[in-house]
């Protein structure tokens, strides 16, 4: 063969692969299905949280794929987990700290995955709840989706607090209503339309439940499911706080929702509610699931599934997200990817919702754009058993970190104090080791972790005329925590 051959079958090799590559873009991209659930806890089937946790339609589409048992949130509140995970940028990077941060500023030129999916050919549609109060940046919808779907709001009991509490939506209790009257269940109608059509370009579908986020009102089926004088507790600690440093015991709060819950005895209720409402939540994953099996994309369909942070009930008389234990850190994450990742998975390397990101678009083939932090998975969707020597990072307001690893949890707060628990033995995270020398080495190798630099607090919106009031009550004000 001569020079001139082989340079050119060199070209024309290259020029295949070029080629090839092109062909590939685009057209050839995968579906996405791009699942987000509003504070799911570890109370699945999958997860094991609580012993009546009933998700058997949650555990059936995870069990096509690859489900992440130790993963975590960028931060534990709806809008900065969900502005982290959708933009690439965690809270110290971008400043979104917590509810009261508007992400529309700081996130206004950031290439979000939304953006950029659409940028590179994707039909970008989403329904629910994706960013923390709809969907893309307000007043910028037509760069950010192609198409949005509000499903409305849900059904509310005829008196204000079924509970007695009287704590706004932080109550529970049956709906007199049909599944049909709910607004995840009009979201799933409208995602199952979306699988049905015919698009002409590979689809991005986000589907945004909002349950089972407070109040904790569903129809009344799913309440009998689960008979009050049947619902077990979690397991506490009562001196749970003793060894817990101040800041931590500040983010706790101990005499705000948990006494109100002890003192009213709605400790079972509330575990009811919120069981009924993830059962509620399932019904709706299992329709989801029917349109997917219908559409007849299985085989090019991309799945992804997460809740946006965990939830306290009760454990170190704490209630809701807001703080960095592992009910509020640990998140439900799965991927069913076919072709890559293998039925009935699990993962138990240390992973967080940063991840999502950058595994998505590498699995579809696009380059992870430089501002993204946090790694692709796909080396553990390829191998769940790598090894790996990343971590899980949860942040909670400026300076308030914890950091997640295969057997640990690391805690430090803004004032330099600190907890640290060993999985192996302590998966309750009852007993604070931080203080013993013996653990020194491992809470430096943890603490490397946690940021050199963190940015400013974002601004704050302006509290309306409404807050103002209530923030004269004596009760403290909570704005920047607000559900
Ligand atoms: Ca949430
Ligand atoms: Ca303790």
């Amino acid at each position: 063969m001569s020079f001139r051959e082989i340079l050119a079958r060199l070209c024309f090799g290259w020029l295949t692969v070029f080629l090839g590559g092109i062909a590939a873009s685009a057209a050839e991209r995968p579906d996405v299905l791009f699942i987000a659930i509003d504070d799911l806890n570890d109370w699945t089937g999958c997860l094991g949280g609580h012993p009546q946790a009933s998700t058997p339609h949650l555990d059936r589409l995870v069990a096509r794929g690859t489900l992440f048992a130790n993963s975590h949130c960028a931060a534990p509140a709806c809008n900065p987990s969900r502005a982290a995970l959708m933009s690439g940028l965690r809270p110290f990077a971008s400043g979104v700290y917590d509810n009261g941060q508007p992400y529309g500023g700081p996130l206004k030129d950031v290439m979000t995955l939304n953006r950029y999916l659409m940028r590179e050919g994707y039909k970008v549609v989403g329904g629910g709840k994706i960013y923390h109060g709809g969907g893309g940046l307000p007043g910028e919808n037509e760069t950010d989706w192609h198409e949005y779907f509000n499903r409305g709001g849900d059904p509310h009991p005829p008196v204000k607090s079924i509970s007695g509490l009287g704590m706004a939506h932080f109550d529970w209790g049956p709906l007199d209503a049909a599944d049909e009257a709910m607004g995840d269940y009009r979201l799933v109608s409208w995602a199952s339309e979306q699988l049905q059509k015919r698009h002409d370009q590979p689809l991005f579908l986000a589907v945004g439940f909002v349950k089972p986020h407070l109040p904790w009102y569903v129809p009344r089926k799913y309440f009998d499911m689960f008979p009050l004088e049947t619902i077990q507790l979690p397991v506490v600690k009562a001196d749970d706080l003793a060894d817990v440093p101040a800041a931590g015991v500040k983010m706790a709060r101990p005499d705000g929702d948990h006494q109100a819950v002890v003192t009213r005895d709605q400790w079972k209720h509330a575990v009811q509610g919120y069981l009924a409402t993830i059962k509620f939540l399932d019904e709706q994953i299992g329709r989801l699931l029917e349109a997917v099996d219908a559409s007849g994309r299985g085989d090019k369909l991309l799945i992804v599934l997460w809740s946006d942070h965990g939830w306290h009930l009760g454990e170190k008389q704490h209630w809701r997200k807001f703080a960095l234990w592992e009910e509020a850190a640990r998140a439900p994450l799965a991927f069913i990817v076919p072709g890559v990742t293998r039925p009935k998975t699990r993962c138990d390397a240390a992973v967080d919702l940063m991840s999502i990101y950058p595994t998505l678009v590498d699995l579809i083939g696009l380059p992870i754009p430089e501002h993204v932090q946090g790694p692709s998975l796909r080396l553990l969707l390829e191998n769940p058993q790598a090894a790996w020597e990343r971590v899980g990072l949860t942040t909670h307001g400026r300076g308030n970190h914890a950091v997640r690893d295969r057997h640990w949890r690391y805690i430090r707060y803004a004032d330099g104090s600190e907890e640290l628990y060993d999985h192996r033995t302590d998966p309750d995270e009852w007993t604070n080791l931080a203080g013993q020398s013996e653990h020194a080495a491992v809470i430096r190798r943890l603490a490397a972790q946690l940021p050199a630099e963190e940015a400013a607090d974002a601004p704050r919106e302006k509290a309306k005329p409404k807050a103002d009031r209530r923030a004269k009550k004596p009760r403290p004000a909570r704005a920047a925590e607000k559900d």
